[in-house]
């Protein structure tokens, strides 16, 4: 399998999820400006809706969209725990859980990287990433994981989104149970091996 990916955005989710249960997975840096990948390859012709991730199957067949993604490797690897079995209420926690951070964490960074995005727009949409992060915070200040005592894809996801708020200047200071949460993810081996492999941070050195 293939994992197209550009470094540090919400590709990172799977390729950590990736390192989390051993699953071993090709990845190929796209530029999503151009839409060309590092082999030279038209990525529209690869994912037609030209963002990243994608995931490219053994077979061929191409999936996209991250919440969706992660859930396909997990269940690569169901005794690895990152998502609960099929059917269960707690898999569909781990969706809810994911569909929140999409639509209602990942896809309000979006204006702050448009350069033309108006400053009211910015007041409105940071007023309401204060308020969707105090939901997880006052979850993270119970419990270490998103889902309970267990690191699951959701929480590999909410670190990528979250690691975003540095560059747009969004201050976590109010949020000391999610700043512990990213501190705690960030030390993981495999979110370590995922950053490296994407050029996030040095490889570390064997010990
Ligand atoms: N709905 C998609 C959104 C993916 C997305 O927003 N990807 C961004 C990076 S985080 C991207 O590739 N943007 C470049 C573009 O849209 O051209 C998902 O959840 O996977």
């Amino acid at each position: 399998m293939k994992l197209y990916y550009s470094p540090g955005v919400c590709s990172l989710s799977p390729h950590i999820v990736a390192h989390e249960i051993g699953l071993p997975l090709k990845i190929e840096k796209v530029d999503t400006k151009t839409k060309q990948t590092e082999t030279g390859r038209d990525y529209l012709a690869i994912n037609p809706k030209g963002y990243v991730p994608a995931l490219e199957l053994d077979s061929g067949e191409v999936l996209t969209e991250g919440p969706a993604i992660v859930q396909y490797l997990a269940d690569q690897k169901p005794e690895s725990g990152i998502a609960p079995p099929n059917g269960t209420l707690a898999r569909s926690r781990l969706q809810e859980m994911l569909g929140y951070i999409n639509s209602e964490i990942h896809k309000t960074y979006s204006p702050f990287f448009k350069p033309d995005t108006p400053k009211e727009t910015l007041a409105e949409r940071e007023a309401y990433l204060r308020k969707r992060y105090q939901f997880v915070e006052n979850i993270l200040a119970k419990q270490n994981w998103l889902l309970g005592d267990k690191f699951s894809a959701a929480d590999a996801y909410l670190f990528v989104v979250t690691r975003w708020a540095a560059a747009i200047k969004f201050d976590l200071s109010e949020f000391p149970a999610l700043q512990a949460f990213q501190k705690r993810v960030h030390e993981r081996p495999a979110v370590q091996a995922a950053m490296a492999e994407e050029g996030l941070i040095k490889h570390q050195a064997a010990a």
